[in-house]
């Protein structure tokens, strides 16, 4: 049984628990971080979530949780055997964690968590719509990230295109992106742990934040 610490509404423990639902594993997960707080034995120094317990191992950051999973419990599925692949899926989780976050982030946080305005975050809405005009262009060729089967890859800038395409911003036209998007929301485990209401404003995301505390 794996233990997922972090609240249901973190993106980035969201994309622990879509890989252990594609996987159909058991797990538990504990309310941690945001209006829940941290415990005192926390077991991660930089106190963020996802931190995940299996068995003697304990793992954070996210995408290194989603490979340790993928590596541990997903050969030939979300851990492609073939190295190539397995390097394109790597590729694009680096790169959600750099360039991708480095524009995502501050809309997100900016528009929902803080209530500021699309026209105030205008250069970050610009900013975020050129990486995904970047993925556009990589999905031209591609049915998943990794190429035509569904991989780890997937996974950490999938969680973040659901917020992507449910802000109420401006997006430029990436019908690529699109198709893909339409692939994923057709996966059970998408659906159920990443495709959850958000709210629109600070004071509604800690109420979809304490609501989801009840479910695992
Ligand atoms: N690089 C880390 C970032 C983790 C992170 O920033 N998590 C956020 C939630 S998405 C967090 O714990 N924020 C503090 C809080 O929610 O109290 C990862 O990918 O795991």
């Amino acid at each position: 049984m794996i233990k997922v610490l972090g609240r249901r509404n973190s993106a980035n423990v969201q994309k622990v628990m879509w890989a252990l639902g594609e996987l159909a594993l058991d797990y538990q997960r504990e309310n941690i971080a945001g209006s829940f707080g941290f415990p005192d034995d926390y077991p991660n120094p930089i106190n963020v979530v996802p931190t995940i317990l299996d068995g003697d191992i304990t793992v954070w950051e996210s995408n290194a949780c989603v490979r340790y999973i993928a590596r541990q419990y997903g050969h030939g599925s979300l851990w492609p055997d073939d190295p190539k692949t397995l390097a394109q899926a790597d590729q694009w989780m680096d790169w959600q964690r750099s360039g991708f976050s480095d524009a995502f982030f501050p809309l997100f946080s900016g528009k929902i968590r803080a209530g500021a305005d699309n026209e105030s975050l205008a250069d970050n809405i610009a900013a975020i719509g050129e990486q995904y005009k970047i993925l556009d262009a990589h999905l031209a060729d591609n049915d998943f990230i990794a190429g035509s089967s569904f991989t780890m890859g997937d996974i950490p800038v999938g969680t973040v295109t659901y917020r992507y395409k449910t802000l109420d911003i401006n997006r430029p036209s990436t019908p690529n992106v699109d198709a893909w998007y339409e692939r994923l929301i057709e996966r059970p485990s998408y659906q159920y742990h990443v495709m959850i209401p958000y709210g629109t404003n600070p004071a509604e995301w800690v109420k979809e934040e304490q609501e989801n505390a009840v479910i695992q």
